[in-house]
Formats: C-alpha cells, structure tokens, sequence
C-alpha cells in the first residue's frame, strides 16, 4: 500500500491544482490554471482522454449540440485548425479533437490516466487537499478541482438475476474500448433515453434479431445531421468572433435564436409549416427556436405533441408499434428530449421488436435473457441503455471529506448545496465546475464559463496572499434557494426527469441544475467581483506553506503554445 503523504504545516503542497476528470472541463481547467502560472496535475479514472466522450463510445454516440458551438473557443487557432467533418459529430472524432488539444497546447505530461480518485481528505491546518487514487497516486494540492461530470456514473437498474446472464453485457456509458461484434448476434437493448435511440437505428444493420425493451417513449426528433462542406468551414472561420459573440450571449449557449411568434398567432395552415420547419430543423433548433409558448402553454404544447405523433405513426408501418413509441404520460420538453438519425425507421425492420415495459414488466434476467410477465426471450448480448447517477453521482462516490471531517455524501445527504454551481460551504478549496447545480443547455459553453471563474478566483487570491477560499453559507444558501425556485418555474423539467434524480432510487428529489441559466451565473459573478469576493471567505491557512501558483519561470508556460485569446469578461 503506497503511504499516504502528511501535509506538514510550512510544507509546500506536491502540487498546486489537481484535477479530478480529463473530460471536456477538466481539459479546460487544466489548461487555465497551467496558463495562469501553477502547478497543476489531472487524475482521470479512464485510460485516455475525453471523459464523457472517452466512456460513451457505443456505437452511434455523437454531439446533439453542433460541433463548433460545443468545442473549445479559446484559441481561433485551434478553431482554424481543427475541421469537423459533420455538424453533430460523432464520438470518434471528438474524442480525436480532445486528445489533439491536450498534444496541441502539451497539457499530456500533467494528465494521469488510469487513476481513479477514491479519496480527497482537506486538511485544515496546511489549507490543502490530500488526494489518493486507485493506481497508487497520492498527492497533497492546494486545490481540488473537481471535474467529474454529471453523467459519468453508469446507473444498472437492480433487476433480481442482473449477474446471471452469461451473455455479452455493456452499458452505453462504460462501453469498451475494443470493438463490439454485433454481426448476427441476437440483441436486446434496455432503456430510450437519449444513448439507446443513437444505439438502437445503428446496431439494427448489424445484429440477427434486436429487441428493445422500452419503460417510457421519449418525444424523439430528427437531429438532422449533414456533413460540413468547404464553404461551411470557410464560413464558420471567417464568422468566429460573431459567433463566439452569439454564444455568449446566449442563455443556454446555442446558436439558435428565439421565434417571435405564439402557437396560435399562425393559423392552422402556417402553423403546418412551422412544424415541418422545426421537424427539418437541426437538433435543439426545436426547442429554443420553437414558438414562444411551445414549452410553456399546455394547448401550444399538445399541438406540436400532436405533429410529432403524426409524424410517427407516418413513419412507423405497425400501428400498435408506433403506438407504444408514442409519450402518453409526458409532454415536448419535459424530459430532455432526445434527437435521432433513422431511430423510427428501425422499427420497420421485420427482426426490430419492441417490448413495452408498462405492459409487461420484467420480471428478472435469467442466464440466456430477460423474462417478462409475457416469458422469457434469449440473447446472446444485452446493452444497458438505463442512463446515469446524474449531477452528484461521481462527487459522492470520490471520499471527499471537508472541514472538521465531513464527508461530502453527509452535507448534501439532502440533495447538493452550492454557491454558483462552484463551491460548497465547508469544502475550502474545493471547486466543482460542470457539477450539479450547472446549466441545461450546451454543456461546455456553460462549464466554461465557471472555469474561467474557478481560474480568476484562485488567482485573485494568490494576488492577495490568501490560501484558503470557501463558500460562504449564506451565499450558498441564497444560490441553492434560488436553484429550487427556478426549479418548477416554467417551461420547467418535469418530476420525473432524471434532473431531479428520480430515476435513482433512493436519490433525494432535489433539483440538480439551474434552470436560471447563464445569465444569473453571469450578474452572479459580476456581483461577487463588485463586492471584492465577499460571497467567498479568504484567509490564510494557520500552517500554509507558500500561497499556490507563484509566477512560474516563462519556460513552463511556453509549453502551452500560442497565446489564447481571453475569455470575453462576464
Ligand atoms: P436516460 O436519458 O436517463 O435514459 C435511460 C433510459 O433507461 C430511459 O429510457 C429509462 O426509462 C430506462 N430505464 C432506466 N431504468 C430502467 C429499468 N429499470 N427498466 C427499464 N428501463 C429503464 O439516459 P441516456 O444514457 O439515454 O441519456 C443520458 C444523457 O446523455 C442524455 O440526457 C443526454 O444528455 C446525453 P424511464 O424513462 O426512466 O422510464
């Protein structure tokens, strides 16, 4: 076992930044705290890069937030530089572009894979972070960065005889890394949400025999994908600082602009082709570009519901099938609606079938299938589609403990606490961008942004000889408060999606993002700079070794290639 280091007061931390996850943010994080002159090292369970991007490599997994508007924009050159070949692209190419950023600007050397955080300790009297993961790595840092993700715990449901099955068995978030035979195999694949209709259309070419077991129908639209041509790109380039502009401005961090337009100013014919434009219109251009009272007026809901319903039944040749494909219990928007690519048309297929689950249960799993209260049905392959622990599985699960010895699972055993989706109280130190408590939307524009606040705080404080940064309580309070009333302000996610932590069982119903968006963090941030950081308690640490990230020699920042261009102040 390898020794756990004791900080000893007046003893400088291993290291100034550790972060927690090399997926999108952590990338990011990392390159901002080296760009700002510290020490910084990333632990990351995978074996390479890219976290979500690395762990969701079923077949079919890609973007639904367009590529350009999803990567990073800090730098125009690598925007220039890198081409993607498709609006929404697919995993292999993003994991591609998350490994060619991390060589681009030489961030590998401070990135262990491979390394699993099972413990992060603070320890009060030196004002650092002991961290230990499972590949042996133990290492004391000034700050803990964790970048673990909200969708980065596998979630298998607890069905009696799980583990008999002697078949191949994968979930979509933990799928290998060596190739998937599917070649005549028989298939069945458990769960609708978002990864298992990217799954189900790809796989049916492939597999003998595909059965979906399917417990909720999702409103599913056309994700409308298309290659991105020369013009495209010349386009893209030639329009990045207007686009870096609209995103930025933009609450939920698209491109997308809003309609002016209510359900029922258009008469019923307009309001037919309004549809069919939302219908051929690219990913979440269905939802933000959508009649204003779409997400928010019952009846204007219901209208589209019914297009999208029609739409199905055109699609799908057996009735009762299309039928069973149908939402009945929930409206457009309620759940995060999934995009598709052919997921309708597979049901067509005469070796596709479709078991819903409110009809007839599963009973258990059996070493050759899944029996249903209909029987038993055999296969060689099973693929879990059942979603993820989401917003605060992975942070619960890293031991970390704070001040005076808490444990993080007891101070958010009621659902998570957070001062701008950043810091909890009691956890000095400790920032947590892209956790719970961030935005619905395009993901990294929003991670992002709390990255660069995580980097300008600590470099606030190393300017000000501070060591120790903590959440104040009542800023935490005021937050996480207003989280909970935006929670079931409309257009508002229904109970039963997983943003509540619904499908976790036992999981406190707490709402896990903030539906105020990107705005609020914004004139949030803008207030704390006003105030002088008041929100955050500053000090020193009664037996801090030197503060973290002392300017470092001009070499070390060399490594990270051409200057970037800042992130527009917020
Ligand atoms: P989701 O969206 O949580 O979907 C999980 C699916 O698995 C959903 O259809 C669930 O049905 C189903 N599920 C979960 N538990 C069971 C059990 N016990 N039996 C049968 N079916 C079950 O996860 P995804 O991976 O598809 O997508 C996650 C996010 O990734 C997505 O939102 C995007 O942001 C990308 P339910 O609806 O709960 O009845």
């Amino acid at each position: 076992m390898t020794a756990r280091p004791r900080a000893v007061p007046g003893r400088a931390p291993d290291v100034d930044v550790v972060v927690v996850g090399a997926g999108i943010t952590g990338i990011y994080q990392l390159y901002r705290a080296l760009e700002a002159g510290m020490s910084a090292l990333v632990l990351e369970a995978g074996g390479g890069v890219g976290g979500t991007w690395y762990w969701n490599r079923y077949p079919g997994a890609r973007f639904d937030s367009e590529s350009y508007t999803y990567g990073y924009l800090f730098s125009e050159e690598l925007f220039d530089e890198w081409e993607w070949q498709e609006h929404f692209a697919e995993q292999p190419e993003i994991e591609r572009y998350l490994n060619h950023v991390v060589d681009r600007f030489g961030l590998r050397p401070h990135i262990r894979c491979g390394a699993r955080v099972d413990s992060a300790v603070y320890d009060e009297a030196a004002g650092t972070w002991r961290v230990t993961a499972g590949d042996g790595t133990a290492v004391t840092a000034r700050y803990l960065v964790a970048a673990t993700g909200v969708l980065s715990v596998p979630h298998f449901p607890d069905l009696p005889g799980r583990d008999d099955f002697v078949g191949e068995s994968y979930h979509t978030g933990l799928w290998p890394t060596t190739p998937v035979d599917f070649a005549g195999k028989r298939v069945a694949v458990v769960g609708t949400g978002s990864s298992g209709v990217q799954l189900i259309p790809v796989i049916a070419a492939e597999v003998s025999a595909l059965c979906v077991y399917q417990r909720t129908p999702n409103w599913c639209t056309p994700l409308n994908n298309a290659p991105i041509t020369a013009e495209d790109q010349a386009a893209l380039r030639a329009d990045f600082e207007a686009m870096c502009k609209t995103l930025h401005a933009s609450p939920s961090g698209f491109l997308h602009q809003p309609h002016d337009r209510a359900t029922f100013d258009d008469p019923p014919e307009q309001r037919q082709a309004f549809f069919e434009r939302m219908w051929e219109s690219p990913g979440f251009s269905k939802l933000i570009s959508h009649y204003t009272d779409m997400l928010v007026d019952e009846r204007a809901n219901a209208e589209w519901c019914g297009f999208v319903a029609d739409k199905v039944r055109a699609i799908v040749r057996d009735p009762a099938t299309a039928d069973k494909l149908i939402p009945k219990d929930h409206r457009f928007g309620e759940k995060r609606p999934p995009f598709v690519t052919g997921y309708y048309e597979a049901y067509n297929e005469p070796h596709v079938d479709l078991v819903d689950l409110h009809e007839t249960p599963i009973v258990r799993m059996t070493a050759t299938g899944i029996e249903t209260t209909e029987g038993e049905r055999q296969f060689d392959m099973v693929v879990w589609a059942t979603g993820f622990d989401f917003g605060t599985g992975a942070l619960l699960r890293m031991g970390v403990v704070g001040r005076s010895g808490v444990p993080l699972t007891e101070y958010w055993a009621e659902g998570p606490k957070t001062f701008l989706g950043i810091q909890t109280a009691g956890f000095p130190n400790l920032f947590i961008p892209g956790g719970p408590h961030a935005a619905a939307g395009n993901n990294p524009r929003y991670n992002g942004d709390q990255v660069d606040f995580v980097t300008e705080t600590l470099v606030y404080a190393r300017d000000h000889g501070y060591d120790t940064i903590e959440a104040d309580p009542a800023a935490e309070e005021r937050w996480t408060a207003m989280v909970d009333r935006w929670a079931t302000r409309a257009p508002s996610f229904g109970a039963g999606s997983y943003y509540f932590g619904t499908n976790i069982p036992g999981k406190p119903r707490k709402y896990l993002l903030n539906s105020a968006g990107r705005p609020k963090l914004f004139s949030m941030i803008a207030e704390v700079r006003a105030s002088g950081y008041e929100a955050f308690k500053m000090s020193r640490a009664p037996g801090a070794a030197p503060t973290a990230g002392e300017p470092r020699p001009p070499a070390a920042r060399a490594a990270l290639g051409p200057r970037v261009r800042p992130s527009p102040r917020v």
